[in-house]
């Protein structure tokens, strides 16, 4: 027997003059042209408030050194919090030499430690990635990380390494470490060669290159370009080291953690606007990012 296909029949635009039409005639209108709609890029008020002299002073260190220590930028509360609600999850150690034998990771934290969104979306943080990464740019990976005692140096490396574009080029990804814990000279303070953002692809890290230590109380951040050499600082105080790291990527790369598995639609529901555009619910036009045809927060529970 034939099924009828009237009901099935989709509603066809009546013409170019329907508003639902969009012409695209070549690569650059294709590029250009906002297929998904809604893309909107639904800036951050709160990074919007943030005091313009100070974020331009800011800017133009990091661009200079390929980082910039901010002091202060978390309070006793939000510290607090993120320790005592981390606490509960430290109990696996690095799996290598890399993540580090005597140092314990928390991946996932969007899902796991409400606490975490201040870190990761803060006003500041945002108004810095505003500058540096196109509009949408999303969260790479989210990590608390605790230097136990004893604890030997991290190898120096960059966070944007595994997107096979040579350097020297613009980085493609930024990163934050927290101080949780204050950073000193001997507890593991993130470690980092100034300029080395501007290297070539073939120029490794020598011992005589200067390297510089982001002692900093707690509280305090530093911000640093995916391309600058970095790494966990050795341990040997006696006690470990509390801190978490936020990585941003442009919006059109791979993230390394992917959010769209470790998390709920439901969690997703109710986070703030920033957090979910960081989380991928949010295109880069024309529609990377869709989800079936559409805005991928619409698939989102009301
Ligand atoms: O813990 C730190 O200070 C830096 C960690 C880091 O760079 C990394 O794990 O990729």
């Amino acid at each position: 027997m034939q099924r009828s296909t009237e009901s099935h029949s989709p509603k066809v635009p009546s013409g170019r003059d329907d508003p639902r039409f969009r012409e695209v005639k070549n690569a650059r209108d294709y590029a250009n042209v906002d297929l998904a709609r809604t893309h909107g890029f639904t800036r951050s008020a709160a990074a919007d408030a943030v005091d313009q002299v100070m974020l331009e002073e800011q800017h133009a260190t990091l661009l200079e050194q390929g980082y910039v220590i901010i002091q202060d930028l978390m309070n006793s509360a939000q510290l607090d919090a993120l320790r005592s609600n981390a606490e509960e999850h430290l109990r696996h150690f690095g799996r290598n030499s890399f993540e580090g034998e005597r140092t314990q990771r928390i991946y996932g934290l969007p899902e796991k430690l409400r606490s975490a969104d201040a870190f990761i979306e803060h006003p500041l943080i945002l108004a810095h990635l505003d500058r540096l990464l196109q509009p949408n740019y999303l969260l790479s990976q989210a990590q608390v990380i605790n230097i136990l005692d004893e604890s030997p140096a991290q190898p120096l490396h960059l966070d944007d390494s595994f997107y096979p574009w040579p350097r020297p080029r613009p980085a493609l990804s930024v990163a934050t470490v927290f101080a949780i814990d204050d950073f000193t000279e001997d507890n593991g303070a993130t470690v980092a060669i100034p300029g080395s953002h501007r290297w070539a692809e073939d120029r490794y890290p020598e011992d005589s290159d200067q390297r510089v230590k982001a002692v900093m109380p707690a509280g305090s951040c530093i911000l640093f370009l995916g391309n600058l050499w970095h790494g966990g600082g050795e341990n040997r105080s006696g006690a470990s080291r509390l801190a978490l790291t936020a990585q941003y990527c442009e919006p059109y790369l791979r993230t390394q953690e992917n959010y769209f598995l470790s998390m709920s639609p439901q969690t997703v529901a109710g986070l703030s606007e920033d957090m979910q555009r960081l989380l991928g619910y949010s295109i880069h036009p024309p529609f990377m990012g869709m989800t079936n045809g559409m805005h991928p927060k619409r698939t989102l529970p009301v």
